[in-house]
Protein backbone atom coordinates (compact mmCIF):
# COMPACT_ATOMS: atom_id res chain seq x y z
CA UNK A 1 0.00 0.00 0.00
CA UNK A 2 1.27 3.54 -0.95
CA UNK A 3 1.76 6.26 1.26
CA UNK A 4 3.38 9.70 0.45
CA UNK A 5 7.01 10.07 0.55
CA UNK A 6 8.10 11.75 3.85
CA UNK A 7 8.98 15.56 3.18
CA UNK A 8 9.53 18.36 4.98
CA UNK A 9 8.50 22.23 3.78
CA UNK A 10 8.81 25.36 5.83
CA UNK A 11 9.46 29.15 5.07
CA UNK A 12 10.20 32.11 6.89
CA UNK A 13 8.93 35.38 5.45
CA UNK A 14 11.63 38.31 4.65
CA UNK A 15 9.92 41.19 6.70
CA UNK A 16 12.20 42.27 9.32
CA UNK A 17 14.90 40.91 11.52
CA UNK A 18 14.33 37.62 12.70
CA UNK A 19 13.72 37.04 16.49
CA UNK A 20 14.60 34.26 18.81
CA UNK A 21 10.40 33.15 18.17
CA UNK A 22 11.50 32.43 14.84
CA UNK A 23 14.70 30.85 15.48
CA UNK A 24 13.33 28.45 18.32
CA UNK A 25 10.09 27.63 16.64
CA UNK A 26 11.28 27.29 12.82
CA UNK A 27 15.28 27.45 12.37
CA UNK A 28 16.38 25.59 15.25
CA UNK A 29 13.58 22.90 14.20
CA UNK A 30 14.92 22.98 10.70
CA UNK A 31 18.25 21.96 11.56
CA UNK A 32 17.46 19.04 13.40
CA UNK A 33 15.13 17.31 10.45
CA UNK A 34 17.84 18.07 7.86
CA UNK A 35 19.05 14.70 9.40
CA UNK A 36 16.42 12.34 8.94
CA UNK A 37 13.96 14.07 6.25
CA UNK A 38 14.29 15.16 2.94
CA UNK A 39 13.40 19.03 3.44
CA UNK A 40 12.69 22.29 1.58
CA UNK A 41 13.37 25.37 2.90
CA UNK A 42 12.22 28.14 1.06
CA UNK A 43 12.02 32.25 1.68
CA UNK A 44 8.83 33.14 1.22
CA UNK A 45 9.32 36.34 -0.27
CA UNK A 46 6.32 36.86 -1.92
CA UNK A 47 4.57 36.47 1.27
CA UNK A 48 6.33 39.41 2.18
CA UNK A 49 3.75 41.73 -0.26
CA UNK A 50 1.27 41.42 1.98
CA UNK A 51 3.42 43.92 4.42
CA UNK A 52 3.99 47.51 3.54
CA UNK A 53 7.11 47.60 5.35
CA UNK A 54 9.50 45.75 3.19
CA UNK A 55 9.59 46.58 -0.51
CA UNK A 56 12.29 49.20 -0.54
CA UNK A 57 14.66 46.09 0.51
CA UNK A 58 12.85 43.14 -0.09
CA UNK A 59 16.06 41.65 -1.90
CA UNK A 60 18.43 42.47 0.37
CA UNK A 61 16.31 40.91 3.26
CA UNK A 62 15.38 37.55 1.24
CA UNK A 63 19.29 37.27 1.40
CA UNK A 64 19.28 38.35 5.03
CA UNK A 65 17.15 34.77 5.67
CA UNK A 66 18.58 32.80 3.44
CA UNK A 67 21.82 33.47 5.48
CA UNK A 68 19.90 33.04 8.32
CA UNK A 69 18.96 29.48 7.12
CA UNK A 70 22.94 28.41 6.60
CA UNK A 71 24.21 30.25 9.80
CA UNK A 72 21.40 28.30 11.44
CA UNK A 73 23.39 25.31 10.13
CA UNK A 74 21.15 24.53 7.07
CA UNK A 75 23.20 22.50 4.72
CA UNK A 76 22.57 23.51 0.97
CA UNK A 77 23.75 20.71 0.02
CA UNK A 78 21.46 18.19 1.51
CA UNK A 79 18.21 20.48 1.49
CA UNK A 80 16.50 22.63 -1.13
CA UNK A 81 17.21 26.33 -0.22
CA UNK A 82 15.32 28.60 -2.40
CA UNK A 83 13.41 31.59 -2.69
CA UNK A 84 9.23 31.63 -3.47
CA UNK A 85 9.01 33.74 -6.31
CA UNK A 86 11.61 31.60 -9.00
CA UNK A 87 9.26 28.87 -9.27
CA UNK A 88 6.10 30.70 -10.31
CA UNK A 89 3.90 27.29 -9.84
CA UNK A 90 3.52 28.26 -5.88
CA UNK A 91 1.57 31.62 -7.52
CA UNK A 92 -0.53 29.05 -9.99
CA UNK A 93 -1.59 26.52 -7.21
CA UNK A 94 -2.13 29.60 -4.75
CA UNK A 95 -5.16 30.38 -7.60
CA UNK A 96 -6.41 26.89 -7.90
CA UNK A 97 -6.60 26.78 -3.99
CA UNK A 98 -8.13 30.20 -3.99
CA UNK A 99 -11.14 28.81 -5.93
CA UNK A 100 -10.97 25.56 -3.33
CA UNK A 101 -10.96 27.82 -0.41
CA UNK A 102 -13.89 29.50 0.53
CA UNK A 103 -13.95 32.71 1.97
CA UNK A 104 -15.37 31.79 5.50
CA UNK A 105 -12.39 30.02 6.29
CA UNK A 106 -9.86 33.04 5.32
CA UNK A 107 -12.35 35.32 7.42
CA UNK A 108 -11.91 33.50 10.51
CA UNK A 109 -8.08 33.28 10.17
CA UNK A 110 -6.72 34.94 13.97
CA UNK A 111 -3.58 36.04 11.72
CA UNK A 112 -5.57 38.01 9.23
CA UNK A 113 -8.26 39.22 12.08
CA UNK A 114 -5.03 40.35 13.85
CA UNK A 115 -3.21 42.05 10.90
CA UNK A 116 -6.08 43.92 9.45
CA UNK A 117 -6.76 45.32 12.33
CA UNK A 118 -10.29 46.91 12.32
CA UNK A 119 -10.61 48.32 8.94
CA UNK A 120 -10.86 44.62 7.53
CA UNK A 121 -12.54 46.13 3.89
CA UNK A 122 -9.37 47.74 3.81
CA UNK A 123 -6.85 45.54 3.92
CA UNK A 124 -5.44 43.65 0.91
CA UNK A 125 -6.62 40.62 -0.89
CA UNK A 126 -3.23 39.05 -0.53
CA UNK A 127 -3.73 39.68 3.45
CA UNK A 128 -6.95 37.49 2.93
CA UNK A 129 -5.64 34.92 0.82
CA UNK A 130 -2.27 34.40 2.96
CA UNK A 131 -2.78 31.13 3.60
CA UNK A 132 -3.85 29.71 0.40
CA UNK A 133 -0.72 30.74 -0.88
CA UNK A 134 0.81 28.96 2.26
CA UNK A 135 -1.10 25.63 1.63
CA UNK A 136 0.06 26.04 -2.46
CA UNK A 137 4.22 26.24 -0.73
CA UNK A 138 3.29 22.86 1.20
CA UNK A 139 1.69 20.65 -1.36
CA UNK A 140 3.26 21.61 -4.04
CA UNK A 141 5.95 19.70 -3.26
CA UNK A 142 3.44 17.47 -1.79
CA UNK A 143 5.12 17.92 1.82
CA UNK A 144 3.75 15.53 4.71
CA UNK A 145 5.61 17.79 7.70
CA UNK A 146 6.21 21.13 8.63
CA UNK A 147 7.79 22.17 11.32
CA UNK A 148 6.49 25.58 12.60
CA UNK A 149 5.66 27.97 15.54
CA UNK A 150 2.81 27.57 17.21
CA UNK A 151 1.15 30.80 15.75
CA UNK A 152 1.03 28.86 12.35
CA UNK A 153 -1.13 25.83 13.63
CA UNK A 154 -4.41 27.01 12.02
CA UNK A 155 -2.30 28.23 8.98
CA UNK A 156 -1.48 24.46 8.79
CA UNK A 157 -5.04 23.28 9.84
CA UNK A 158 -6.37 25.01 7.01
CA UNK A 159 -3.96 23.59 4.68
CA UNK A 160 -5.27 20.15 5.30
CA UNK A 161 -9.21 21.67 4.85
CA UNK A 162 -8.02 22.72 0.95
CA UNK A 163 -5.89 19.32 0.34
CA UNK A 164 -8.70 17.47 1.46
CA UNK A 165 -11.34 19.66 0.06
CA UNK A 166 -9.27 19.30 -3.34
CA UNK A 167 -9.10 15.54 -3.16
CA UNK A 168 -13.10 15.25 -2.37
CA UNK A 169 -13.70 18.02 -5.21
CA UNK A 170 -11.77 16.25 -7.53
CA UNK A 171 -12.02 12.57 -6.11
CA UNK A 172 -12.86 10.56 -9.58
CA UNK A 173 -10.63 12.70 -11.77
CA UNK A 174 -7.59 11.83 -9.69
CA UNK A 175 -8.56 7.86 -9.60
CA UNK A 176 -9.03 7.97 -13.41
CA UNK A 177 -6.25 9.29 -13.78
CA UNK A 178 -4.28 6.77 -11.07
CA UNK A 179 -2.89 9.67 -9.64
CA UNK A 180 -4.35 8.52 -6.06
CA UNK A 181 -2.13 8.04 -3.21
CA UNK A 182 -3.30 5.95 -0.41
CA UNK A 183 -2.73 7.74 3.02
CA UNK A 184 -3.69 6.40 6.76
CA UNK A 185 -5.53 9.39 8.15
CA UNK A 186 -6.49 8.48 12.34
CA UNK A 187 -7.72 5.27 11.77
CA UNK A 188 -9.05 5.31 8.33
CA UNK A 189 -6.82 4.63 4.89
CA UNK A 190 -8.23 7.25 2.71
CA UNK A 191 -6.45 8.43 -1.39
CA UNK A 192 -5.84 11.74 -2.50
CA UNK A 193 -3.69 13.73 -4.45
CA UNK A 194 -2.32 15.97 -1.60
CA UNK A 195 -1.58 14.74 1.57
CA UNK A 196 -2.59 16.01 4.52
CA UNK A 197 0.04 17.85 6.04
CA UNK A 198 1.00 17.72 9.54
CA UNK A 199 2.51 20.53 11.38
CA UNK A 200 5.48 19.73 13.72
CA UNK A 201 5.38 22.34 17.30
CA UNK A 202 6.62 20.56 19.60
CA UNK A 203 9.51 21.03 22.05
CA UNK A 204 9.60 23.57 24.85
CA UNK A 205 8.70 26.33 23.50
CA UNK A 206 6.28 26.44 20.33
CA UNK A 207 5.41 29.91 21.26
CA UNK A 208 8.09 32.35 22.12
CA UNK A 209 6.30 35.26 24.36
CA UNK A 210 7.11 38.66 24.12
CA UNK A 211 10.09 40.00 27.01
CA UNK A 212 7.64 43.01 28.10
CA UNK A 213 4.01 40.48 27.97
CA UNK A 214 3.69 37.39 28.53
CA UNK A 215 0.71 37.12 26.56
CA UNK A 216 1.69 38.32 23.59
CA UNK A 217 4.00 36.01 21.70
CA UNK A 218 7.50 38.23 20.40
CA UNK A 219 6.96 39.14 17.07
CA UNK A 220 8.88 41.35 14.32
CA UNK A 221 6.39 43.99 14.52
CA UNK A 222 5.98 44.47 18.16
CA UNK A 223 7.18 48.36 18.39
CA UNK A 224 9.23 47.81 21.54
CA UNK A 225 12.82 46.56 20.34
CA UNK A 226 13.05 45.03 23.88
CA UNK A 227 10.30 43.03 23.30
CA UNK A 228 11.93 40.50 21.09
CA UNK A 229 15.86 39.16 21.03
CA UNK A 230 17.12 39.66 17.47
CA UNK A 231 19.54 37.43 15.93
CA UNK A 232 21.66 40.28 15.10
CA UNK A 233 21.55 41.50 18.62
CA UNK A 234 24.86 42.20 19.87
CA UNK A 235 25.97 40.04 23.55
CA UNK A 236 25.76 43.38 25.53
CA UNK A 237 22.33 43.98 24.16
CA UNK A 238 20.80 40.31 24.62
CA UNK A 239 21.97 40.78 27.98
CA UNK A 240 19.95 43.98 28.92
CA UNK A 241 16.92 42.98 27.35
CA UNK A 242 16.87 39.51 29.82
CA UNK A 243 17.65 41.56 32.32
CA UNK A 244 14.76 43.91 31.94
CA UNK A 245 12.29 41.06 31.01
CA UNK A 246 9.31 41.36 32.38
CA UNK A 247 9.08 39.21 35.62
CA UNK A 248 6.82 38.73 38.54
CA UNK A 249 8.27 38.93 42.13
CA UNK A 250 8.34 35.01 43.23
CA UNK A 251 11.34 32.46 42.97
CA UNK A 252 11.09 30.05 40.16
CA UNK A 253 8.61 27.36 41.19
CA UNK A 254 9.98 23.40 42.20
CA UNK A 255 7.85 22.08 39.94
CA UNK A 256 5.71 22.76 36.48
CA UNK A 257 2.52 23.17 38.05
CA UNK A 258 3.68 26.10 39.53
CA UNK A 259 4.36 28.04 36.41
CA UNK A 260 0.53 27.97 35.90
CA UNK A 261 -0.89 31.79 35.90
CA UNK A 262 2.75 32.89 35.94
CA UNK A 263 3.28 33.42 31.67
CA UNK A 264 6.55 35.48 31.57
CA UNK A 265 8.51 33.05 33.93
CA UNK A 266 6.96 30.25 32.09
CA UNK A 267 8.15 32.01 29.06
CA UNK A 268 11.96 32.30 30.39
CA UNK A 269 12.21 28.40 31.69
CA UNK A 270 10.68 27.26 28.38
CA UNK A 271 13.43 29.39 26.60
CA UNK A 272 15.91 28.35 28.36
CA UNK A 273 15.01 24.95 27.68
CA UNK A 274 14.48 25.11 23.97
CA UNK A 275 18.31 26.95 23.77
CA UNK A 276 19.89 24.14 25.94
CA UNK A 277 18.23 21.23 24.28
CA UNK A 278 16.66 20.11 27.51
CA UNK A 279 13.03 19.71 28.76
CA UNK A 280 11.08 22.73 31.06
CA UNK A 281 11.37 19.65 34.08
CA UNK A 282 14.97 19.47 33.74
CA UNK A 283 15.31 23.54 34.04
CA UNK A 284 12.96 23.30 36.72
CA UNK A 285 15.33 20.41 38.79
CA UNK A 286 18.27 23.14 38.26
CA UNK A 287 16.87 26.80 38.98
CA UNK A 288 13.62 26.12 40.80
CA UNK A 289 13.64 28.24 44.42
CA UNK A 290 16.05 30.41 42.86
CA UNK A 291 15.48 34.12 42.12
CA UNK A 292 15.25 35.64 38.56
CA UNK A 293 18.54 37.66 39.61
CA UNK A 294 20.07 34.15 39.29
CA UNK A 295 18.04 32.49 36.18
CA UNK A 296 18.26 35.76 34.22
CA UNK A 297 21.59 36.40 33.98
CA UNK A 298 22.52 32.02 33.30
CA UNK A 299 19.73 32.53 30.79
CA UNK A 300 21.73 35.43 28.84
CA UNK A 301 24.80 33.74 29.21
CA UNK A 302 23.23 30.00 27.73
CA UNK A 303 21.30 32.77 24.89
CA UNK A 304 24.76 34.14 23.67
CA UNK A 305 26.06 31.49 23.75
CA UNK A 306 24.35 29.81 21.74
CA UNK A 307 23.28 32.95 19.28
CA UNK A 308 26.65 34.83 18.97
CA UNK A 309 28.65 32.37 16.44
CA UNK A 310 24.79 32.24 14.63
CA UNK A 311 24.90 36.50 14.03
CA UNK A 312 28.90 36.55 13.03
CA UNK A 313 27.97 33.42 10.29
CA UNK A 314 25.25 35.62 9.46
CA UNK A 315 26.82 38.98 9.00
CA UNK A 316 30.39 37.15 6.96
CA UNK A 317 27.44 34.98 4.58
CA UNK A 318 25.55 38.81 3.92
CA UNK A 319 29.07 40.47 2.95
CA UNK A 320 28.72 37.75 0.27
CA UNK A 321 25.47 38.21 -1.42
CA UNK A 322 26.31 36.35 -4.85
CA UNK A 323 27.31 33.38 -3.01
CA UNK A 324 23.98 33.96 -1.48
CA UNK A 325 22.00 34.14 -4.88
CA UNK A 326 23.88 31.40 -6.22
CA UNK A 327 22.38 28.62 -3.33
CA UNK A 328 19.12 30.04 -3.77
CA UNK A 329 18.94 30.09 -8.24
CA UNK A 330 20.68 26.36 -7.66
CA UNK A 331 17.67 25.75 -5.15
CA UNK A 332 15.40 27.15 -7.17
CA UNK A 333 16.08 24.68 -9.74
CA UNK A 334 15.64 22.00 -7.77
CA UNK A 335 12.26 22.80 -6.87
CA UNK A 336 11.38 24.09 -9.99
CA UNK A 337 11.50 20.46 -11.43
CA UNK A 338 9.38 19.24 -8.23
CA UNK A 339 7.38 22.19 -8.87
CA UNK A 340 6.73 20.95 -12.53
CA UNK A 341 5.98 17.51 -12.23
CA UNK A 342 2.88 18.88 -9.72
CA UNK A 343 1.52 20.87 -11.43
CA UNK A 344 1.42 18.82 -14.86
CA UNK A 345 -0.77 16.24 -12.96
CA UNK A 346 -2.59 19.31 -11.20
CA UNK A 347 -3.18 20.93 -14.73
CA UNK A 348 -4.84 17.72 -15.67
CA UNK A 349 -6.70 16.86 -12.69
CA UNK A 350 -8.75 20.16 -12.62
CA UNK A 351 -9.09 19.91 -16.77
CA UNK A 352 -6.36 23.18 -17.65
CA UNK A 353 -5.39 22.43 -21.28
CA UNK A 354 -1.84 23.49 -21.35
CA UNK A 355 -0.25 20.78 -23.90
N1 LIG B 1 6.98 34.02 18.83
C1 LIG B 1 7.18 32.93 18.12
N2 LIG B 1 7.38 31.75 18.74
C2 LIG B 1 7.60 30.60 18.01
N3 LIG B 1 7.63 30.59 16.67
C3 LIG B 1 7.44 31.76 16.02
N4 LIG B 1 7.44 32.08 14.72
C4 LIG B 1 7.21 33.40 14.57
N5 LIG B 1 7.07 33.96 15.78
C5 LIG B 1 7.22 32.97 16.70
C6 LIG B 1 7.66 31.11 13.66
O1 LIG B 1 8.65 31.61 12.78
C7 LIG B 1 8.40 31.10 11.48
C8 LIG B 1 8.48 32.22 10.48
O2 LIG B 1 7.32 32.96 10.59
P1 LIG B 1 6.92 34.06 9.56
O3 LIG B 1 7.80 34.11 8.41
O4 LIG B 1 5.46 33.94 9.30
O5 LIG B 1 7.20 35.26 10.45
P2 LIG B 1 6.14 35.98 11.25
O6 LIG B 1 5.14 35.05 11.86
O7 LIG B 1 5.65 37.02 10.33
O8 LIG B 1 7.04 36.55 12.36
P3 LIG B 1 6.48 37.54 13.34
O9 LIG B 1 7.58 38.03 14.14
O10 LIG B 1 5.33 36.96 14.06
O11 LIG B 1 6.00 38.69 12.35
P4 LIG B 1 4.81 39.66 12.55
O12 LIG B 1 5.19 40.54 13.67
O13 LIG B 1 4.75 40.37 11.24
O14 LIG B 1 3.59 38.84 12.84
C9 LIG B 1 7.05 30.40 11.53
O15 LIG B 1 7.25 29.00 11.64
C10 LIG B 1 6.43 30.92 12.80
O16 LIG B 1 5.55 29.98 13.39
Amino acid sequence: MSEFKQLVFSGVQPTGNLHLGNYLGALQKFVALQDSYECIYCVVDMHSLTATLVHDDLMDQTRGIAAAYLASGLDPRKNIIFNQSRVPQHAELAWIFNCVARIGWMNRMTQFKDKAGKDRENASLGLLAYPSLMAADILLYRATHVPVGEDQKQHLELTRDIAQKFNNDFSERIAGLGYGVEMTVGEERVNGFFPLTEPLIEGPAPRVMSLRDGSKKMSKSDPSDLSRINLLDDADTIARKIKKAKTDPEPLPSDLEGLAARPEAENLVGIYAALAGVTREKVISEFGGRQFSDFKPALADLAVEKLAPISQKMKRIKADPGYIDGILREGGERASAKAEATMKQVHEIVGLLVN
